[in-house]
C-alpha cells in the first residue's frame, strides 16, 4: 500500500468512525496463559539470579518483509513467557530484590509503546501502561519511550546484568553475517541502550524445560490441532494433488480450530522432496506416487505441536516404502518407550540408532558397521513455545515435553540399489513425561501401515471442494 493510500484511507477512516480502543487480541492471549503464572514464573526466575543482580529482556525485533509491509510480529519466547505482552518495542527488566524509585519501589519494570490513535488505526489496539496493569498484572510499567531516561535505568550499580544472548534477541544464526556488523558498529559506537551481555541461557533453559498444568492444557491442544490437520491431510492425499494443497489442508485445519500461526515453515514434500529434512518450498505438483512427508505443526497460545507422518500417494505403501516405513515405525517405538524419568535422551537416540542401523543392513543398503547418511539428525527435542524448545538433553523429568522423531532418507543417487531411492520417511511423536512412564501425546494420529491405508481410503476437505 502507497504512503497517499494510507494517508488517505487514514483521514478517510479517522474522519469517519473516529478511534475504536476495542483490543483485537494482539497485545495479549486472552485465553492463554495467566497472569498469575507469568507472575511466578518471574518470581522462579529471581530465585535463580545472582545477588545483587538484574535481568534485561528484549522481545523480538519487527523484520520487514517488502517495502513497508513487515512479516507478523511474534514475541520473543522468554519475553513472552515471563509476561504474556505480545507487542513489539518492549522491555522487560527483572531485579534479584527490589529497588525504590519515586515514592515506592519494585522488583520488576516493564516498558511497553504508548497508545497512539493513529499507530492503533493501522496495526489495531495496544494496551499502554494502563492496559498492561490491568490485563498482564505487571505493576510497574512504563513508556517505552522513558526506558533510558528512568534514573533506576542505571545498570552500573549491580554486581552483574544479565540478558540474552545478543544473537537470540536478534533472530539468531542466520542473523550471524548482520549481528556480526552490529557488533563492530556497536564496539566503535558505544551505546548506552546495550548493556553487558551475559547470557541468561542456562537459567531459562531451567526455567522453561518443565511444563506447568497450565502449559500442558495449553501444549496439549496445539498438538491435538496439529493431529487433527494430519489426519484431514492423510485423507486428501491421491494422485493428481499437490505438496502445495496439502500444506494448505494443515494450515486451514489449524485456522479453523483456532490456531494463530504455524509453529515452524510447514514441510511437505513428496518423492525425492520426503529426502530434505527441511524441505519448504512445498511446490511439486502432480504428484502419483512414492511417500509424502508431512512435518507440520499449529501454533496455539504460543505453544507448538511438531507431528510428522510420512503416507504414500497411491494410499498404498509399495514393498521397498513398505520395509523402509517398518524400521522406521520400529525406531519410534522403541525410542518412545525408552521415554522415561531419569534414563538419558541420548540413550534414546542411541535405541532409535541401533534400530535403524540393523534395518539397512538386513536389507542390504549398508554392510555391518558401514557408516552411513541416511539418518543424519538427533533423536528428538524439546517442545513447547519454541518447536525446539529450551532445555538441556540428559537425565529425563516428569513435566517435559520432547519429540521422538527417528527417520530413513535415500535420496536419488545414493551409494545403494535404486529401488530404495527417493524414499525419505520420518514419524515423530509428541511425549509427556510423567511420573511413571509417558503419555503420547500424539497418539491419535494413525502411524502403522494397516491402520494409514485404511484412513486413506476416506476422503478429505480437498475432495469435498
Ligand atoms: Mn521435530
Amino acid at each position: 500500500m502507497t504512503k497517499t493510500l494510507k494517508c488517505f484511507l487514514f483521514a478517510f477512516l479517522f474522519g469517519f468512525f473516529g478511534w475504536n480502543t476495542t483490543a483485537n487480541g494482539q497485545s495479549w492471549f486472552d485465553d492463554g496463559l495467566s497472569p498469575a503464572f507469568h507472575k511466578e514464573r518471574r518470581q522462579a526466575l529471581r530465585a535463580l539470579m545472582p545477588e545483587n543482580s538484574v535481568a534485561v529482556f528484549f522481545t523480538n525485533p519487527i523484520k520487514n518483509r517488502s517495502n513497508d509491509t513487515d512479516f507478523a510480529f511474534r514475541p520473543n519466547s522468554d519475553f513472552y513467557y515471563l509476561t504474556g505482552f505480545r507487542e513489539p518495542n518492549a522491555v522487560l527488566v527483572v531485579f534479584k530484590s527490589p529497588q525504590g524509585f519515586g515514592n515506592g519501589s519494585a522488583d520488576e519494570f516493564i516498558f511497553v509503546p504508548a497508545r497512539d490513535p493513529r499507530t492503533e488505526q493501522w496495526e489495531g489496539a495496544r494496551l499502554g501502561v494502563e492496559g498492561v496493569q490491568e490485563k498482564l498484572g505487571l505493576e510497574a510499567v512504563f513508556l517505552n519511550s522513558e526506558f533510558m531516561k528512568s534514573p533506576a535505568m542505571d545498570l552500573s550499580k549491580f554486581a552483574q546484568v544479565l540478558s540474552p544472548a545478543k544473537s537470540q534477541t536478534e533472530g539468531g544464526r542466520h542473523n550471524a553475517t548482520l549481528n556480526g556488523m552490529m557488533e563492530v558498529f556497536y564496539t566503535n559506537n558505544p551505546s548506552p541502550a546495550k548493556p553487558a551481555a551475559m547470557a541468561l541461557d542456562k537459567m531459562m533453559n531451567q526455567l522453561r524445560v518443565i511444563k506447568s498444568e497450565e502449559e500442558l492444557t495449553i501444549l496439549k491442544k496445539a498438538i491435538e490441532i496439529s493431529g487433527m490437520a494430519h489426519i484431514e491431510a492423510i485423507k486428501s492425499i491421491q494422485p493428481g494433488v499437490s505438496e502445495r494443497a496439502i500444506q494448505g489442508v494443515h494450515e486451514f485445519v489449524h485456522k479453523a480450530m483456532g490456531a494463530e500461526d504455524i509453529g515452524y515453515g510447514s514441510i511437505v514434500g513428496a518423492g525425492n522432496n520426503s529426502c530434505i529434512l527441511h524441505y519448504v518450498d512445498n511446490d511439486k505438483r502432480e504428484l502419483q506416487d512414492g511417500v509424502i512427508l508431512m512435518d507440520v505443526g499449529a501454533e496455539y497460545r504460543g505453544y507448538s505441536g511438531d507431528i510428522t507422518r510420512t503416507v504414500p500417494v497411491k494410499g498404498v505403501f509399495s514393498k521397498e516404502e513398505k520395509a523402509i516405513y517398518e524400521i522406521v515405525l520400529k525406531a519410534l517405538e522403541a525410542g518412545t518407550e525408552a521415554c522415561k524419568v531419569g534414563e538419558d535422551f541420548r540413550d534414546v537416540g542411541l535405541v532409535a540408532k541401533q534400530i535403524i542401523d540393523k534395518g539397512l543392513v538386513d536389507l542390504g543398503i549398508i554392510k555391518e558397521g558401514e557408516r552411513h547418511p541416511y539418518f543424519p539428525h538427533g533423536i528428538g527435542h524439546h517442545l513447547g513455545l519454541d518447536v525446539h524448545d529450551r532445555g538441556a538433553y540428559g537425565k529425563l523429568m516428569p513435566g517435559m515435553v520432547l519429540t521422538v522423531e527417528p527417520g530413513i532418507y535415500i535420496p536419488e543417487g545414493s551409494n545403494c540399489d535404486p529401488k530404495w531411492w527417493k524414499i525419505g520417511v520420518r514419524i515423530e511423536d509428541n511425549i509427556l513425561i510423567t511420573e511413571t512412564g509417558n503419555l503420547n501425546l500424539s497418539q491419535f494420529v494413525p502411524r502403522t501401515v494397516a491402520d494409514i491405508e485404511k484412513l486413506m481410503k476416506e476422503d478429505g476437505v480437498l475432495q469435498k471442494l
